[in-house]
């Protein structure tokens, strides 16, 4: 018996955009035709805002410097389809910059700190504590806030994928870590913008950049709700217990984006956490297979989720955030031992938001036709 196989593209995925991801360096983008930044929605620099002459889209930085050989590495997205036109945002209120399509949009924000007064309080400061909570809390709430009355405007209501870098992450103010504070901005800009539903959190990654970098978060939204993944080897994040901070972080392990034909898994900033517990102190061999092993578990849960084997280690791109810039060379063996050789790896150097976390990992994926 002879079996046909039909096309298994769905009816109309022709029409369908196709969200892409690349690394590519300045330079490679200053080579690009007109036509090919017609479908850039976003493009993202490293250690530098990037100068790039002619930019049709919104260009931000996350300020953590890359470790790799090219200093001017690049996240481009892109969004392709025959029927796909992009437009950009055009509120001059915000300070949200954003281009999008029918189903996708992409944003950014940057805000510096000093530009909010600050209402921190002058009590229970420790040596080294510079008291500076109440400028972080403000411009994290704004950014938030902001972010949200755009997704209204446009109807992109869902964020799919956030990324968040803040200045000087582990470092305490007004008796807690900054990145606590962070959660707790985060979660209250949620909570008044009637987001506070646990079933529809992004995926996310929350990474410290240098001192004096301005707070900037990027962001993928979507007009449709993804499904939210959970690693079934961790404790949620938004019900980590008390102990990691009064206000637990908003975010899902993974989101999957069905609208896109093309990059549709976002796995958000993994570490070695087992349950809520960080494992492997000091061992940043050990956390970096941890964290593999996370991420294969979340993989597994997505495919689970969807119903087919759609999701593969072999079709990840990745960034791993390296704490102390001296153990690059242990994490990349220590990935050479489970990726294939060419995967695509972005090393860039970040503080990790737990003290004793020495690396992390974010996974974006294509779906493979099955
Ligand atoms: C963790 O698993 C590590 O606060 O948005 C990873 C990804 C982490 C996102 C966030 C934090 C965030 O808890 C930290």
């Amino acid at each position: 018996m002879t079996i046909t196989r039909m096309s298994t593209a769905a009816p109309g995925a022709a029409t369908t955009a196709a969200l892409q991801l690349d690394y590519l360096s300045s330079d490679e983008i200053a080579l690009q035709s007109p036509a090919w930044w017609r479908n850039v929605l976003g493009v993202v620099g490293f250690g530098n805002l990037p100068v790039i002459d002619g930019a049709r889209a919104p260009i931000t930085a996350s300020m953590t410097p890359s470790l790799g050989v090219s200093d001017n590495l690049c996240e481009v997205w892109r969004v392709c389809g025959p029927e796909v036109r992009l437009a950009n945002g055009a509120d001059e209120q915000s300070q949200v910059r954003y281009r999008f399509c029918d189903e996708l949009l992409f944003g950014s924000i940057t805000i510096e700190e000093r530009d909010f007064k600050g209402r921190s309080s002058p009590l229970g400061r420790a040596k080294g504590d510079s008291g500076d909570s109440g400028a972080l809390l403000q411009a994290t709430e704004i950014a938030y806030r902001e972010i949200f009355s755009v997704l209204n405007q446009t109807e992109h209501r869902h964020l799919i994928r956030v990324w968040n870098y803040l200045p000087e992450i582990n470092r305490e103010a007004d008796g807690d870590e900054r990145y606590r504070h962070f959660n707790s901005a985060r979660r209250t800009a949620f909570r008044d913008s009637g987001r506070a539903k646990l079933s529809t959190v992004p995926a996310a990654s929350a990474l410290g950049s240098p001192a004096g970098s301005p707070i900037c978060i990027y962001f993928i939204a979507a007009r449709e709700p993804p499904q939210m993944i959970e690693n079934p080897r961790q404790t949620s994040a938004y019900h980590y217990p008390p102990k990691f901070g009064r206000h637990t972080p908003m975010f899902s392990r993974a989101c999957v984006l069905s609208e896109s034909a093309g990059t549709s898994l976002f796995v958000s900033g993994t570490a070695s956490i087992v349950g809520h517990e960080t494992i492997h102190p000091g061992d940043v061999a050990a956390q970096t297979q941890e964290t593999l092993a996370n991420i294969s578990a979340l993989l597994d849960e997505a495919n689970r989720v969807v119903r087919s084997p759609r999701y593969t280690l072999d079709r990840l791109k990745f960034k791993v955030y390296v704490r102390q810039p001296s153990d690059l060379h242990t994490i990349k063996s220590a990935l050479a031992e489970s990726l294939r050789t060419a995967a695509p790896i972005v090393y860039l150097q970040a503080d990790v938001c737990r003290e004793d976390l020495l690396v992390e990992i974010e996974a974006t994926g294509e779906s493979a036709e099955v």
